[in-house]
């Protein structure tokens, strides 16, 4: 499709901060929506390497993961043709904006952030940086620089978007309208607003989760896949039934109709009374037939390295000189001395 009237639709922005490994939660919660929205969006997807150095990073593995991302946001089905993908460090506009935002944001609502609440009670003993308590801030920023409508992430990300929403309005109303508001897609609890863990049905599945059963990745080798899924936390009913007081059931049947499209009542009629085993067989063989083709297409485009650093430099063209006009935007209206 051609995008050639790109300008008069509305903008989309998400961005996967490249730390640990893609995982079948973060794609069910975000990257999902990303590729459905695609066509009707003018898209800006990130590689958050910015965010990522909040938690300390190895820097070959951190630069080789940037491309792994980036192969997989491709493999997925992100076009990189018609949208814009690019590494947030490309882009200077990203840290320039969030000094300026640090400057219209408080203590007290950044003390609030659950994340960072969680985030620095794992980190306990340990400094915790001025860049977690940051982060938000670093995040309302990637999403002001483009004029964002629409960002698309799973549950947990929603107090983030209420933040850039409201620096957005408070910035509003001392300068007039130089922001957009931004709305948060995220998807119903059924559709996979929040996948939990397999090992711990009452936290997310996350990548950083040091219980690597919880986790499936995109990346995951069919074994893997099976042996996780058989370990999957249940329940002693045995009754395959989406409900509140069976949580690890109703993940298992959220993820296994988001891979295959079908209807969590479906699937309930379909395994009525055949108990969990083949239920969780079956479930991985979806699974497994899932994630097969994101990573044949993984592997062909990951070696490329050329392909896709031009694939980076376009994107990084592209989000700069967006970027770059909302800064300027700002730094008139804050009243900085402007150079033409
Ligand atoms: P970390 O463990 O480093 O915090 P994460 O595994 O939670 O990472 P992120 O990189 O923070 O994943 O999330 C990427 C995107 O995927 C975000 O939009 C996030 O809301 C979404 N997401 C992550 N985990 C899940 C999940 N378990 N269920 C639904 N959406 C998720
Ligand atoms: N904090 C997000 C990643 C992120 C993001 C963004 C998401 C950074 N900047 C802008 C949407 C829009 C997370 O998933 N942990």
């Amino acid at each position: 499709m051609n995008k050639e009237n790109m300008k008069t639709k509305p903008v989309l922005f998400s961005g996967i901060q490249p730390s640990g490994l893609l995982h079948l939660g973060a794609y069910i919660g975000a990257i999902k929506n990303w590729i459905k929205l695609q066509n009707e969006y003018e898209c800006f997807f990130s590689i958050v390497d910015l965010h990522s150095i909040t938690v300390r990073q190895d820097p070959k593995a951190f630069r080789e993961r940037c491309y792994d991302f980036l192969a997989l946001y491709i493999a997925c089905g992100i076009d990189p043709a018609e949208n814009v993908i690019f590494c947030q460090s490309h882009v200077p506009a990203h840290a320039e904006l969030t000094w300026i935002l640090n400057c219209y944001t408080g203590m007290g609502e950044l003390s609030r952030m659950t994340q960072f609440k969680d985030k620095a009670k794992k980190q306990e003993g340990a400094t915790v940086s001025v860049g977690l308590f940051d982060y938000p801030v670093l995040q309302a920023a990637d999403i002001l620089l483009y004029r964002t409508n629409l960002v698309p992430v799973g549950a947990d990300q929603k107090q983030h978007i209420e933040l850039a929403r409201d620096i957005a309005l408070r910035f509003n109303r001392l300068y007039g309208e130089i922001f957009t508001v931004p709305d948060h897609f995220i998807p119903k609890a059924e559709a996979g607003a929040r996948i939990m863990s397999l090992q711990d049905p009452e936290s997310k599945m996350s990548k950083s989760d040091p219980n690597e059963h919880g986790t499936i990745s995109l990346l995951d080798s069919p074994e893997v896949i099976r042996k996780k899924l058989k370990r999957a936390v249940t329940d002693s009913e045995a009754e395959v039934r989406f409900h509140a007081t069976k949580p690890g059931v109703s993940n298992l049947l959220t993820i296994y109709a988001a891979v295959t499209g079908k209807d969590i009542s479906a699937l309930e009629a379909e395994y009525q009374g055949s108990g969990y085993g083949k239920f969780k067989d079956d479930l991985a063989e979806a699974v497994v037939t899932f994630v097969a083709p994101i990573q044949e297409r993984y592997f062909e485009l990951r070696h490329d390295k050329a392909a896709l650093n031009a694939i980076l430099q376009k994107g990084a063209e592209q989000a700069r000189a967006r970027a770059e006009q909302m800064l300027q935007k700002v730094y008139e209206a804050v009243g900085f001395v402007v150079l033409k």
